[in-house]
């Protein structure tokens, strides 16, 4: 059955920007699947962003959007949700955006357990400004800021968002349209801080300088090395080397930061 994109679209702001084969426009059908499979109002949903070629994204939907400062969509959004805990906040960010320039609010956001869903559009470099290196680069490859191959251990978001606190945490790829657009739902349903890391591919400034190349090929190694995280339980390190691990990692409850704001903090500061 053919989906209706358009209502979620500005059209005007078409055409997109981004790259003929990049795995952004996947990844936001998926998510607009998710909405209108939760059949939320879209006026009550609020997407922000930063800075880079996935932070775009935002600035093409017709709901609350807003485009903010690179790495800071997070301390934006914790704002809207502060302001206004009943509107559905979604923060759309690249690898670079999230967990280089936006490491610190990230960590802290999973702390407080917020109710925001956190999408991470994962390419492994930082495409807008020309692929410079990414904490997600993974050892060996070339980027700009790494013409002899990358030395610098990458980070396994998965584990970062888990050791900050998380409440929900999963991962996918754009290969895996079904599921991403499942795990959208789940998260946006989870009550608190919810991590997507979702495996994106960026044929233009990754991909021409690494293997594998093309668009194509990119989706082609999403499909044949994802392992479900309940499979790779039963694997060795060796056998899960180069796997891209999916599915649900974390998912429990607990107190919800802006919930307790307006529970313990607000009553006090109205009694003064
Ligand atoms: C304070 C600040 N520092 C640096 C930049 C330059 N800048 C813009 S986008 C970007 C990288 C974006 O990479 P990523 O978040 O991974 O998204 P992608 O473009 O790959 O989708 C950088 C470094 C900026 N806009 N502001
Ligand atoms: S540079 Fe990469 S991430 Fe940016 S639009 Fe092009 S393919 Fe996508």
């Amino acid at each position: 059955m053919s989906f209706e994109y358009e209502k979620y679209i500005r059209t005007g702001t078409l055409p997109h920007i981004w790259c003929p084969g990049c795995g952004h426009g996947i990844v936001m059908k998926s998510m607009l699947r998710a909405i209108d499979g939760l059949k939320l109002d879209k006026n009550n949903i609020a997407v922000v962003s930063g800075i880079g070629c996935t932070s775009r994204l935002p600035g093409y939907l017709d709901m609350n959007t807003l485009h903010t400062t690179h790495g800071r969509a997070l301390s934006f959004a914790t704002g809207i949700k502060l302001a206004n805990p009943k509107l559905t906040v979604i923060v759309i960010s690249g690898d670079g955006d999230a967990v280089a320039i936006g490491g610190n609010h990230f960590i802290h956001a999973a702390r407080r357990n917020i109710d925001i869903t956190l999408m991470i559009f994962n390419n492994s470099i930082y495409g807008m400004t020309g692929g410079q290196v990414a904490p997600t680069t993974p050892i060996g490859a070339i980027a700009t800021t790494m013409p002899y191959g990358n030395i610098d251990p990458p980070f396994d978001i998965v584990k970062l968002a888990e050791g900050a606190g998380a409440t929900f945490i999963a991962r996918t790829t754009s290969y895996h349209t079904a599921q991403t657009e499942q795990l959208v739902k789940q998260a946006i349903q989870h009550k608190g801080f919810s991590v997507l890391d979702i495996i994106d591919a960026c044929p233009v400034q990754y991909g021409r300088r690494n293997a594998p190349r093309d668009a194509t090929e990119m989706l082609k190694v999403q499909k044949d090395n994802t392992v479900p995280v309940q499979l790779a339980q039963k694997k060795s390190a060796e056998e899960l080397k180069n796997k891209i691990i999916t599915g649900i990692f974390v998912k429990k409850e607990l107190p919800e930061y802006a919930e307790t704001y307006y529970n313990t903090i607000m009553p006090k500061a109205k009694a003064k």
